[in-house]
């Protein structure tokens, strides 16, 4: 197939959003063939059958890098005590914030998990978006951990999109380990990486290393056994203090560190160095009412890449748009909107260590996304309006 008529933001190349316009884009299997000038479509492709978009934008599909879109239940009544007055740590110590959410997950069966994740899912697909990273972690129990991980893969066969997943065990103490966090880490929550990696369930492991989670110790020996297995790591770092998050997942070569709101000139050194990706979350920023903002200065000056998410969760961050992110990063983070679109594309593809999406260029998976607009910042600057005219999934028009 051939589309043509196409402005291209390939993020590919020297020009602003690698922009081609008056461009074409052949496809083959689920792979792009090629994408250049209308003028210089191979002869190979000339004969393809095309489809004109009478000028229409197209960027690679979004990827939202980081979510915890599987979860039992919701926590509006909590967002209520956060408006009077009480605060995300101070419901969290009191048995509220992610252990309620435990406690709903818990209660939850696959099919419910499955069916209450599938619209916001939808919600995603709906703005463009076509891989999706979906975490455990509202589980802190081998069954419903694995449950969680299961209804991840399984929302992958039951709609056209891509699912990664995360082993986040350690989000979070549960309430049987109040006291006793290591033993947690030991007893639970290692043995069911160990298992849920052995059913193929995994494929990265997080963690969450915070006053109210997990000490870098206890995070450090949870990625030994990831890196035993084999497994890439990711981290929730400095989110709501600095602990030295950060620092750790660079050691271990992480793909991403996450949130980082309270990271230093230094972490952004360490993470340049190890390859880290920086996934800012600006939705549980605005959420919390957050005034420390992270570092983006000094990404952009030690060359951290910078992804983009959601963040999709009941407590810190109920957002189901990935444009709107998009706009939240420009306007709270200073982000330019070509930096929220690779943020949300290439940035988010490193993030989770894929090297054959977030870009248009030959050979990479044809999974695109189709605009109605004229320029690419238009995507980062409006709220709340969705301009997609259509999503292309492995060469097929959805
Ligand atoms: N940081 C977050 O923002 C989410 N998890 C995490 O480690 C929030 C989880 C929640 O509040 O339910
Ligand atoms: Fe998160």
């Amino acid at each position: 197939m051939l589309l043509t008529n196409a402005t291209l933001a390939t993020l590919s190349g020297d020009v602003p959003y690698g922009l081609i316009r008056d461009a074409a884009l052949a496809m083959d299997g689920d792979r792009i063939a090629w994408a250049g000038p209308m003028a210089d479509v191979p002869r190979d492709h000339a004969e393809d059958h095309s489809h004109d978009l009478e000028g229409r934008l197209v960027t690679p599909a979004l990827i939202d890098c980081h979510t915890h879109i599987v979860h039992g239940g919701n926590r509006a009544a909590e967002f209520e005590m956060r408006l009077q007055g009480r605060s995300y740590e101070e419901i969290a110590r009191a048995g509220g914030g992610i252990v309620s959410t435990v406690a709903a997950t818990r209660a939850a069966s696959l099919d419910d998990l499955i069916t209450s994740a599938l619209p916001r899912i939808d919600a995603l697909l709906a703005e463009g978006v076509a891989t999706v990273e979906i975490k455990s972690g509202y589980g802190l129990d081998f069954e419903t951990e694995r449950t969680m991980l299961r209804a991840a893969r399984a929302i992958a066969q039951m709609r056209p999109l891509r699912v990664l997943t995360s082993f986040l065990g350690a989000h979070a103490v549960p309430p049987e380990y109040k006291d006793d966090p290591d033993s947690y880490i030991d007893a639970i929550c290692i043995p069911a990486l160990r298992a849920t990696h052995s059913e193929g369930l995994v494929d990265a492991v997080d963690g969450f290393c915070e006053g109210i989670a997990f000490s870098p110790d206890q995070i450090d020996r949870v990625f030994g056994i990831a890196r035993a297995l084999g497994l890439p790591v990711k981290l929730h770092a400095e989110q709501l203090s600095n602990l030295g998050g950060a620092q750790l997942a660079a050691r271990y070569g992480a793909l991403s560190a996450d949130h980082l709101e309270y990271a230093t000139e230094e972490d952004a050194r360490a993470m340049a160095a190890a390859g880290t990706a920086a996934v800012i979350l600006p939705g549980a920023f605005y959420t919390l009412k957050e005034t420390q903002m992270p570092p983006v200065q000094a990404f952009r000056d030690h060359g951290v890449p910078m992804a983009l998410a959601t963040d999709c969760n009941p407590g810190s961050s109920p957002l189901t748009s990935l444009l709107l992110a998009m706009n939240m990063g420009c306007t709270l983070f200073g982000l330019t909107p070509e930096e929220a679109l690779r943020g949300v594309t290439l940035n988010a593809a490193r993030a989770l260590g894929l090297s054959d999406s977030g870009r248009i260029a030959p050979g990479l998976r044809a999974d695109l996304a189709i605009w109605d607009v004229e320029h690419p910042a238009e995507l980062a600057y409006r709220i709340g309006f969705n301009p997609l005219h259509a999503r292309i999934f492995e060469c097929q028009f959805q």
